[in-house]
């Protein structure tokens, strides 16, 4: 091969497209640049994207044959016949003894690969899995619920074209979060007539940039964003006419920020009052406001309540549904949707009774799930594609809830940390080794969607996700030739006879849950290239146009069953990523509920109402560490290869010059940190960008590979070592990973 191939970077949400070429052995990844003929990324990439063969090539411990565990806790080698047996009979088993609801199904895809997750509905159906998780429900769920609540519809915001850009607990230089961030944020900055404001505790490089940097004390943005809402409603800068024809609760929501004592929780937040005002009206004034949270709220104290303080923040200054604020997104998946049950109503787990938002038993509570006498426990869990013992809360506990199921079963290209735990492991493909893609399409006015060609075929021993799960679901015998056999006959008479049985099929309800692994075997064979992994696409293709017939019509495919054809089509030739939908701005409106905004959820503007007069400041833990933070080389837990960061390989903790000169402390020392839940020791880097008091650890390290003399080598901290179960968000569970009370003691050398 020596042809540029495009694909995309697998590290972030972003998926930048990326062009790749192989050296002369066909395997290793000797150039890679940004694809300018991606539609959104249009040549972008961070320094991430350049490193990638260490994912494909890099000291890894890949995986190449299925494994089972021994009596012993060794692993030995099987065949993919007797995996694919033996896996789906001890479910099966599992299921008749206690039910498929006690088999906890966890991930279905990182930053890169959704496919894979898309066929194991199927499975799920098959074995009656009805419970599942992802790391969505340990960040994003606080945010999904509050804004089912206050709009029906999933929103983003257009950072792109906003006057001010509001970041809260977000670092978009290094973690991104919308496309070609650096450069974005680079242009508000030298623009006189566009500001940036930015809450956080640290000076992150997006801080730099800032206009306004709000360096508040950890874990108080409650308080900060409470102030500012109130301040935009003592000095008139809310938007009452636009209040009064587009939103509802308003009343109720000015009286309890009229009574807020805004000097006093800008001394808590300890941010000084003139600069907060100022900040506050540069964001009133504007024509526009975009706004985005992340992180360093959605895992900190009063997660949930201080997103729905930060949607109050833009809502009452009407940023939405126009340019530069936020917009109701298309999509060919339905990711991020909830419906938006008060607290106490909807779906909730089987043994703890947690809030199901999204359709995510929150990530928190599953060792409670699983650590019980209870008789509706899990007990088995299916993961794909994630690393739970690693990335969840509590890794000492979430091994102990491993070791208690009586099955775990794991899908992944390397022995991870949560693969080591399993009964049985499922070699996959990489991510360059397949067709590939992502649900991560959110933008606006045009949205995209990009099926990744493989770049280079996959060794033998490994399968794709889809083969994967439909063989698990044959092996149960929901379905056999004898559902494949007719459709693949309307087939052959074309793809409208095959819609018309195929729409027959999705009537029997059983068989509907199947759809993807239906489809795979039927239409997936007469897909060009290989491309039987991309049959779901053409569902999920009508499905869009069925939701979004003018979106899509506008992007130029016409209308009805045609548009849907023409659609799947340019999917399955547009190798960069092809424009799906184009939107009015106005189209925002249409989606939201009644096309009104709810600005008032009761249960969440008592928690503001009430909020105390004062900050509680724990004297036996004198720091809060943030544990795992984005840095320039850390990608969650994708990148295993401990080589591909070549500075600063182990990870420091990150501590303020003013508190490591008081300890005596020069960059390089070793510390112990210790939390309620764990010690460990850490080599420090002093930095005048952090606060006192405040600790920061990066993400994503603590991997275990082996070396090549065959010894395990475990590179920095693993984070969750030191993160408890139990803190969490009250309305949704998720975890507060930035807000952990810690300690620190120099040690001796
Ligand atoms: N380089 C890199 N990029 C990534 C990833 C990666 O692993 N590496 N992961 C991707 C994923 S999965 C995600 S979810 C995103 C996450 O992206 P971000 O949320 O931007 O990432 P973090 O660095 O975890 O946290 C963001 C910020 O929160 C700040 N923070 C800490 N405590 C507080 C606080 O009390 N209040 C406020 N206001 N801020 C606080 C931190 O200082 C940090 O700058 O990044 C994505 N992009
Ligand atoms: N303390 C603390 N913990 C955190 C965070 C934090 O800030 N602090 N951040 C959290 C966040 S936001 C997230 S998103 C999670 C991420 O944590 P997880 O969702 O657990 O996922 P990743 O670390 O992204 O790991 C993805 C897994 O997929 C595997 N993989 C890669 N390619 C393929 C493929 O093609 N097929 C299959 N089957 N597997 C593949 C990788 O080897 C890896 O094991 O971590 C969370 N954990
Ligand atoms: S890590 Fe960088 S190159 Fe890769 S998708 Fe994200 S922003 Fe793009
Ligand atoms: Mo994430």
């Amino acid at each position: 091969m020596t042809e540029w191939q495009p694909t995309a970077c697998i590290l972030c949400e972003c998926n930048c497209g990326i062009q790749i070429l192989l050296g002369p052995d066909g395997r290793s990844f000797e150039k890679i640049r940004g694809d300018k003929l991606h539609p959104t990324s249009a040549g972008y990439t961070c320094n991430k994207a350049l490193r990638l063969d260490h994912y494909q090539n890099g000291r890894t411990d890949r995986l190449t044959s299925p494994l089972r565990r021994r009596p012993d806790g060794t692993f030995e080698e099987i065949d993919w016949d007797t995996a694919i047996s033996e896996v789906a009979a001890r479910l099966r088993e599992i299921g008749l003894r206690h039910g498929g609801e006690s088999i906890f199904y966890y991930g279905g895809g990182g930053q890169g690969n959704h496919l894979g997750g898309a066929y194991a509905t199927a499975t799920m159906a098959a074995f009656g899995i009805r419970y599942r998780s992802s790391a969505l429900a340990q960040e994003k769920t606080g945010d999904f619920w509050v804004g089912a609540r206050m709009a029906g519809h999933p929103v983003r915001a257009d950072v792109e074209h906003a006057e001010v850009a509001l970041f809260v607990g977000k670092n978009p230089y290094q973690s991104h979060g919308f496309p070609r961030a650096r450069t974005v944020l680079k242009e508000i900055a030298r623009d006189p007539n566009r500001s940036m404001i930015v809450l956080d505790p640290v000076r992150t490089e997006t801080a730099e940039l800032a206009d306004f940097h709000l360096q508040l004390r950890p874990g108080t943005d409650i308080y900060l964003l409470t102030a500012m809402a109130a301040i935009l409603v003592r000095d008139n800068l809310i938007d009452h006419d636009w209040l009064a024809e587009h939103a509802l609760g308003v009343d109720e929501v000015l009286a309890v920020l009229r009574a807020v004592p805004i000097e006093r929780y800008c001394a808590i937040a300890d941010v000084r009052l003139d600069l907060v005002t100022a900040a506050t009206h540069r964001l009133g004034r504007a024509a526009s406001v975009a706004a985005l949270e992340d992180l360093g709220v959605q895992m900190n104290r009063y997660s949930t309540v201080v997103s729905y303080a930060e949607k109050l923040v833009w809502l009452l200054t009407g940023n939405i549904g126009k340019p530069g604020t936020q917009y109701a997104f298309t999509g060919l998946s339905n990711l991020g949707f909830d419906r938006g049950h008060p607290a106490g109503a909807g779906p909730r787990s089987p043994v703890v009774g947690a809030p199901i938002v999204s359709g995510l038993v929150p990530c928190n509570v599953i060792t409670e799930e699983i650590l019980t006498d209870h008789p509706a426990r899990y007990r088995a869990m299916f993961v794909e594609s994630a690393n739970p013992a690693h990335s969840l809360a509590d890794s000492a506990r979430m091994r102990e809830a491993l070791a208690a199921l009586e099955l775990v079963v794991v899908v992944d290209v390397a022995m991870t940390e949560t693969a080591r735990l399993a009964d049985y492991v499922l070699p996959a493909a990489t991510q360059f080794e397949k067709y590939e893609a992502t649900f991560f399409n959110f933008d606006f006015p045009r949205n995209i969607f990009h099926l990744r060609h493989p770049v280079l075929p996959p060794p033998p021993g490994v399968l794709a996700e889809p083969e994967i799960h439909a063989r698990l679901v044959e092996a149960t015998g929901a379905l056999t030739e004898d559902d494949y056999a007719p459709l693949r006959a309307a087939l052959s008479r074309g793809r409208e006879t095959f819609a018309t049985a195929f729409l027959g099929v999705l009537a029997d309800r059983n068989k509907a849950k199947l759809a993807p692994v239906l489809l795979y075997r039927t239409l997936g064979p007469t897909l060009p290239d290989g491309a039987d992994a991309a049959a779901m696409l053409w569902a999920a293709a009508h499905n869009c146009v069925r939701r979004f017939p003018h979106s899509v019509e506008r992007a130029g495919y016409g209308t009805g069953l045609a548009a849907a054809e023409a659609l799947f089509e340019a999917i399955l030739t547009g190798e960069h990523g092809v424009v799906i939908t184009e939107d009015d701005y106005d189209e925002t409106w249409k989606r939201l509920r009644d096309s009104k905004v709810q600005l008032h959820i009761p249960e969440l503007l008592q928690v503001i109402a009430t909020l105390p007069d004062a900050d509680d400041d724990p004297a036996e833990w004198p720091y809060v560490l943030a544990a795992g933070e984005r840095r320039a080389f850390t990608a969650n837990t994708i990148m295993r290869d401990p080589q591909w960061r070549k500075r600063d390989s182990g990870g420091a903790l990150r501590i303020s010059t003013t508190d490591a000169r008081r300890l005596g402390l020069a960059a390089g020392d070793r510390v112990r940190l210790t939390t309620r839940r764990g010690s460990t020791e850490v080599t420090v880097e002093p930095t005048d960008r952090m606060r006192s008091g405040h600790l920061s650890l990066p993400n994503g390290l603590g991997l275990t590979v082996t070396a090549p003399d065959g010894a395990t080598v475990t590179t920095g901290v693993a984070p969750n070592e030191l993160t408890a179960f139990d803190s969490r968000d009250e309305w949704v569970g998720t975890p507060w990973h930035k807000y952990v009370p810690a300690r620190i003691d120099t040690v001796n050398a």
